[in-house]
């Protein structure tokens, strides 16, 4: 399986969510999503996203739990995502237009990219 996008929920002290808001393709931008990107060639899903975490957001991540199982994309590629814990670093909006920690009751106030939003519900539920 080479195609296959992996993305981060993570989730701060206090509960809450982080959120991107993508800045490409024009089809895509301004929608929010989790970070996170394509698992290079003979890369495994856990570096790939600590690697997309410190690209697009200066921090090194921790890996925790799976978020339900592939998630499918356009393209034929699927998105797999782990629930992420911050260990170093501050995120910072490297290669996406902002980021936002959303609360519970915030989760819904960015217009998620339609692949990211049912797995946004599966986060809330854990
Ligand atoms: N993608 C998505 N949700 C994410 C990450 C990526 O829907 N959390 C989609 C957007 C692109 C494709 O996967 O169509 C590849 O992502 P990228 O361009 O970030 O590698």
């Amino acid at each position: 399986m080479d195609k296959v996008v992996v993305g981060a929920a993570i989730v701060d002290g206090n509960g809450r969510l982080l959120a991107a808001q993508r800045a490409d393709p024009p089809e895509l931008a301004g929608g929010w999503e989790f970070p996170g990107g394509k698992v290079d060639p003979g890369e495994d899903d856990h570096t790939a996203l600590i690697r997309e975490c410190k690209e697009e957001l200066g921090v090194l991540v921790a890996v925790r739990q799976q978020v339900g199982g592939d998630w499918p994309l356009a393209g034929g590629y699927v998105l797999r995502v782990w629930l992420a814990e911050i260990v170093e670093g501050e995120p910072e909006a490297r290669e996406h237009l902002d980021l936002r920690w959303l609360a519970g009751h915030e989760l819904y106030d960015v217009p998620w990219l339609p692949a990211d939003l049912p797995i946004v519900r599966a986060v809330q539920g854990r």
